[in-house]
């Protein structure tokens, strides 16, 4: 179970999406996923100059003695871009460890508890009329959670909403400029919520990603006016770095709290796990060092009441996507798993086993993630530079995007 090959694939089939593929010299293939949005090549690189060439020789199956190699050995620690690849590297090797036992990922990790995953979907719109037609519509598809974001009236344009057709932040040669204003949102937040309420009732969980722009105080106040909703989680109130802050919050609504997806190591998210700050952890298996060291974080999550939530834009790939909803499956603390639909063309590129019905996700009994990359399709998608958008305020400073 030698490790061969280990090769770096950075295509764009819709959006960039960055692929590690390990060989084993029996002829295994592994597949991971190593896409960092807006800073793509900066993983590639790490992989191919400085990992790619140390995984050769190595045993596929020491999955965790190559996480702390990897991690441990460079000295350097943490960061998106270096725990990202190391994610890809040990999704690619539970790969492998699944394909050569002929076992899914999941009964590697312990087996199911679950029978499916509950996902929530994606709606939003450019007025509220709008934000309801989107909502009703992921209601009729079987959602049974839906996260709702909309344009906030005075604003030119707002995080989460697309003018047209599915959200997706990236473009462009250079960053997109979008604006802010506190006050505006502040205002119109409760609205929102209440339109959805009153049109669907209580019974679809509703969540909203505020995307870390709120002071304490203010994140407090949207909690507050927020609490007649019934909101599954308000998501990321206030800049992800600050954990102290969260206190704050916590103390002053019940509204639950999830945050999470920009954190990289367990120690970005532990006290805000061992304080009970918070109620959803949202790393993600790319940005958090593959599935052995999200399950750490999920498992010290569980001692403290905390659940889980992953991240789960369309900027991770379909790679992401099957080994979260594999973790999803066997942890006990498990909350909710967030879904978004790829690209059209991601479908050419990547063949998943992982299958929606009535409100879950079950990733397939195939041995390994159940994803087949096609490096052959990949390659008709060249890479294309995009870059997420920068936020500032109506003064014209820089605000948190
Ligand atoms: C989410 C996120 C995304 C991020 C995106 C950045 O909750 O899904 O906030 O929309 O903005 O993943 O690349
Ligand atoms: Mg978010």
């Amino acid at each position: 179970m030698k490790i061969s090959d280990a090769r770096v694939v950075v295509s764009s089939p819709g959006r960039n999406y960055v692929t590690l593929v390990i060989e084993t010299g029996d002829g295994v293939i592994g597949v991971g996923d190593a896409t960092l949005n807006g800073r793509e090549l900066a993983v590639a690189a790490y992989l191919r100059d400085h990992v790619c060439p140390l995984l050769i020789d190595r045993d596929a199956r020491r999955i965790t003695d190559t996480w702390e190699y990897l991690y441990r050995g460079a000295y350097w620690r943490r960061g998106p871009v270096t725990m990202t690849a190391i994610a890809a590297v040990d999704m690619a090797l539970w790969d492998i460890v699944g394909k050569s036992a002929g076992l899914p990922v999941h009964q590697l990790l312990g087996g199911a508890v679950r029978d499916g995953v509950m996902v929530y979907g994606h709606a939003s719109g450019t007025d509220l009329d709008a934000l309801e037609a989107d909502f009703s519509a992921h209601v009729d598809q079987g959602y049974l959670a839906v996260r709702a974001q909309c344009a906030i009236p005075g604003l030119d344009s707002t995080y989460g909403v697309s003018k047209s057709g599915a959200y997706e932040p990236a473009g462009g040669s250079r960053p997109a400029q979008d604006v802010w204003d506190t006050g505006l949102y502040l205002d119109f937040a409760p609205k929102m919520m209440a339109r959805i309420r009153d049109s669907f009732g209580d019974r679809v969980h509703l969540l909203h990603d505020v995307h870390h722009r709120l002071s304490p105080i203010e994140a407090a106040r949207l909690g507050r006016s927020l609490e007649p909703y019934r909101m599954f989680w308000m998501e990321d109130p206030t800049p992800a770095e600050d954990q102290s802050a969260f206190k704050i919050i916590r103390e002053a609504t019940t509204t639950p709290i999830a945050v999470g997806e920009v954190f990289n190591s367990i120690w970005d998210c532990q006290e805000l796990i061992t304080n009970r700050w918070i109620d959803y952890i949202r790393t993600s298996v790319t940005h958090a060092g593959g599935i052995t060291h999200l399950r750490r974080i999920f498992s010290l999550a569980e001692l403290y009441g905390v659940r889980t939530g992953s991240h789960g834009p369309s900027d991770l790939s379909p790679i992401a996507f099957a080994a979260a909803l594999h973790l999803d499956l066997t942890v006990p603390n498990f909350g909710i798993q967030e879904h978004m639909n790829h690209p059209a063309g991601a479908e050419q590129v990547f063949d998943t086993s992982a299958e929606f019905r009535d409100g879950y996700f079950h990733p397939g009994d195939e041995p390994g993630l159940g994803v087949t990359f096609d490096e052959e399709a990949a390659a008709r998608f060249p890479y294309n530079r995009k870059y997420l958008p920068v936020n500032r305020r109506l003064d014209g400073s820089v605000h948190d995007w």
